[in-house]
Parts: structure tokens; sequence; C-alpha cells
């Protein structure tokens, strides 16, 4: 007997239809699709080509490039333009705002493929992603958005084959990739409530840098939970998407070499920590920045904006919120 999974297409079909929306979001998700199923090819074929190396360049931050870090850029560029639906993007990548189609609908936030020093040992890295709409009732003020105006966020943990959405009140989805590279089966994800199978994510190299109140919480909680840690946020947070817990990446404020320091934190904001935070909303979670406030209503002052994230069951971004605002009161 033949079976049929749902496809992410067919999900997204059916969901647009109930709401009474127009197919040119499907049109945009379908070549964020095919951006990524090539991304996964690139990767999964990597080592066969030599192309896992560094390409010798540096990035808007200061990073070395890694050959796929470029050739996933380019993928991703490639089929937002081809969409005709993107006014502009902005990449981890590129310094400006990539323009793409005056006349297109959204605007793209991603970082291509996250997590780089995973690359030379074929560990998960992610490409990650924000979708916002122009503004359709007046004149677009071309501002940056917050996390909270996306219409829609999501994440491919490559090469895995999985790929989690969500989509703005309307939930969090994780589907898998079959044999014939479609995205099928959605699973609602929901941060579980029972704190037996939650967890911390964090790289505890950096835990004698964090600030006084977040090492104080740590030393008070760590013991009461797994410790798991990737160095890709993307494998991090998928795996806080099915077991609970929450993902730290503190501001570095005690570093002996100040130049070390982060003192706004180390991931950015635009299409890194707003999108992992738009997911973690939309299954049930909470996500702050080093002040406590909530990822999702700040609005950007420039595209590579960096934050720091506390992010997963809400319990656990309150206790730490509390201490967080505490160190704010010592100031
Ligand atoms: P560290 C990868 O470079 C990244 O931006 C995130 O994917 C990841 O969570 C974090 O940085 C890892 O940083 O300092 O632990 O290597």
């Amino acid at each position: 007997m033949l079976s049929f999974e749902i496809t992410f297409m067919d999900f997204l079909l059916e969901h647009q239809e109930r709401h009474g929306r127009t197919y040119h979001f499907l049109i945009l998700m379908n070549s964020i699709l095919n951006a990524a199923k090539r991304i996964q090819h690139y990767y999964l074929t990597g080592a066969l080509h030599g192309n896992l190396g560094l390409s010798g360049c540096l990035n808007v931050q200061g990073e070395r490039v890694m050959k796929l870090d470029e050739i996933a850029n380019a993928v991703v560029k490639h089929y937002l333009a081809r969409s005709g639906r993107v006014i502009y993007a902005v990449s981890e990548e590129e310094e400006d705002i990539i323009p793409m189609n005056a006349s297109g609908r959204y605007f793209v936030y991603y970082d291509p493929m996250d997590g780089s020093s995973n690359i030379p040992h074929n560990l998960p890295v992610g490409f990650l992603f924000g979708i916002a709409k122009r503004n359709l009732e007046g004149p677009e003020d071309g501002h940056l958005r917050a996390g909270q105006d996306y219409i829609a966020a999501g994440m491919f943990v490559i090469p895995t084959g999985t790929f989690t959405i969500a989509l703005k009140e309307a939930g969090c989805w994780r589907f898998n990739i079959d044999e014939t590279m479609n995205y099928v089966k959605p699973t609602r994800m929901k941060l579980p409530d029972d704190p037996k199978t939650w967890e911390l994510s964090f790289n505890s190299a950096h835990r004698d840098y964090f600030a006084n109140g977040v090492r104080e919480w740590l030393e008070e909680n760590e013991k009461k939970y797994q410790f798991r840690y990737l160095g890709a946020l993307a494998g991090d947070f998928h795996r806080i998407l099915t077991n609970g817990g929450m993902f730290l990446y503190p501001a570095i404020v005690n570093h002996p070499d100040p130049k070390k320091n982060y003192p706004q934190g180390k991931l950015r904001l635009m299409y890194e920590a707003a999108v992992v935070s738009f997911m973690c909303h939309e299954a049930g979670g909470e996500a702050v920045d080093e002040d406590g406030r909530p990822i999702l209503s700040i609005r950007p002052e420039n595209l590579h904006q960096r934050t720091a994230l506390y992010l997963g069951s809400k319990p656990l971004v309150e206790e730490i919120r509390e201490k967080l605002n505490t160190r704010k009161n010592i100031r």
C-alpha cells in the first residue's frame, strides 16, 4: 500500500489557504528550501572536493571564512534573488544589505552556515533565516525589523536533514528530509514542562568571564541538569527544542585580556539570536539579552549588532533574568 507523507509545501499551502494568504510566501519558502538542499549537498561532498578548508578571507566580523561559508552564501543569494520576492537580504557574510527586487514583498536576514568551526570535522552546522514583510499598508519605512516583527523564522541543521520553522502565532514545526529530498512529516515542537529532560548548553571554557550573577546562577543550578554543547547554535537549539532547558551565550565581561571581552555578547541579533528566539517563543519558551530584555523586542541599530542570549524554557530564563536584573541594580 503506497503511503505519502505530508510535505512542507503541503503543510504551508494548507496554512496559507486557511489564513487567506497569497502564494508569494510559498514561492519564497520554496527558494529557501532549494538553497538548503544545495548547501546540504555541498557539505556532504565537501570532504571529497576539498571544500572544507579556509578560503583565505576574513568576513565583516573579522573572522576567518571557510570555503563553504562563501559557497553557502552564494547559494542562498542566488535562490532568494531568483524568487523575485525579496526586497533586500542581510547576510552574516556581507557587510551591507544585499539589494534584490525593489518590487518584492519580504526582507530576509540569514546566516548561511553558522558554526563554521565544525566544518572541518563534518559536524552539524546551521542555515538560519528570519523573514519580515514590507509595510503593505503605507510607505515602507525601511527600518531594520525587531524579531517580534518577523513573520517567520527557521533553521536547517546541516547535514542532518532536519528543518524547523516557526510561523507567526502558528507554532513551531519540525520536518525531516526524505529519500526524494523533500522535507516531510510536520511535528509540532513545544518545550517540555517536565524538568527531567532539561539541559544546559553553554561554552564552559568562558564561565569565569561571565557576569557575577550568571556565575552564581550556574554554581547554584548547573548540577540539576544535563550539559551538552555543540558549538553551533542551530545544533544546540535543535536539542533544546526537544529536551527543554536553556542555551546561554552570556556577555564576556571579566576576561583577563580586555580585548577578548564581548560586553554586548557574541551572537548576532538579526540572523542568529532573533531567529532562534522567534522559534523558541512559538514553542512556548523565552529569550532575553544580558539586561533581561526580551530578544524579540530589540530593534537593531545596525545589521551585524551582537547580543548575549539566554534562550529556552521559561522558568530557567526567568530565573537567570532575576540574576541579570540584580546585576543591573548593582551598577
Ligand atoms: P564559541 C558559531 O560561530 C556561533 O556563532 C554559534 O553558532 C555558536 O553558538 C557560538 O558561535 C559558539 O561560540 O565561542 O563557543 O565557539
